[in-house]
């Protein structure tokens, strides 16, 4: 418990077996549940996962936002947290983020990579898409946003009730975002971290993801897709993780 709020923290994984076990073994005391989304690994993530004592669940569509959409639907806290399973976000900075999110009065706080202080964490190529990527949400969107493509975020769970998420894929992590941003109920704030280099090898591919998160900000934008909030499936809506046998 943090402030009198339950806190689950949610990390998507695909082959991550050496930085899961990092970030696990920095989770502060105060966080309730670590739920782990084993995207259908083929290393030993899932077991290193269920080891150090995070909850597991095994998410064998592959796709991060997928994974993420498995692994929300099974938070039962207050707030959540996400990072990747790579080791690097910042997990020291759990606490740190939780306090200018509980002073801030937004419902979604991102964490923003930029300017990023270790240069190597980021190649250059990476470093001109997200650019690329960040001012076109901002432009497309109307608010300016440092980091579209960040993956640590603080949230209230409530947001999940109204958040209309159509991506499986990598651009979940800008939708999420253009969610938070769009809806006055929810609020937006960024505020800054360090990132530091990954453990483990890039699941990301860039030219393929770069032009996929493109395009769809645009068809985000301009033609949405009428689906239901996550937290909130229709029942008609066969494969949706709510939905889903285990
Ligand atoms: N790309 C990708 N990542 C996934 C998938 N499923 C789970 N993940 C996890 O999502 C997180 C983000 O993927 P990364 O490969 O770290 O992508 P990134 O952070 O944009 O790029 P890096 O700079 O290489 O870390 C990691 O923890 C992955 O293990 C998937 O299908 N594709
Ligand atoms: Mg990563």
């Amino acid at each position: 418990m943090y402030k009198d709020k339950r806190i689950a923290v949610v990390i998507p994984c695909l082959n991550e077996e050496e930085g899961i076990a990092r970030v696990l073994s920095r989770i502060p005391d105060f966080v309730d549940e670590v739920l782990v989304v084993d995207n259908n690994s083929t290393d030993r993530t899932g077991d290193v996962a269920a080891s150090m004592g995070a909850r597991v669940i095994h998410e064998k569509v592959r796709g991060y936002g997928r994974a993420y959409k498995s692994g929300l639907a099974n938070v039962n806290a207050d707030i959540v947290v996400t990072l990747d399973g790579d080791h690097s976000y910042p997990v020291d900075a759990i606490s740190y983020l939780l306090e200018i999110f509980f002073r801030s009065g937004v419902k979604f706080l991102s964490a923003s990579r930029f300017p990023i202080r270790s240069k190597q964490s980021m190649s250059i190529k990476h470093r001109l898409g997200n650019k690329i990527l960040s001012i076109t949400m901002s432009i497309l969107y109307f608010r300016w946003v440092a980091d579209s493509q960040s993956g640590m975020w603080v949230f209230d769970k409530g947001c999940l009730d109204v958040m209309r998420l159509e991506s499986d894929g990598m651009p979940f992590s800008e939708e999420i975002k253009i969610e938070a941003l769009r809806r006055k109920d929810i609020g937006f704030k960024e505020v800054f971290i360090d990132y530091t280099n990954r453990t483990g090898e890039s699941k990301l591919e860039p030219w393929k993801d770069g032009l996929g998160n493109l395009l769809f900000l645009f068809q985000k934008r301009f033609f949405p897709k009428a689906i239901p909030p996550l937290a909130r499936p229709s029942p008609s809506e066969p494969g949706f993780p709510l939905n889903r046998p285990d």
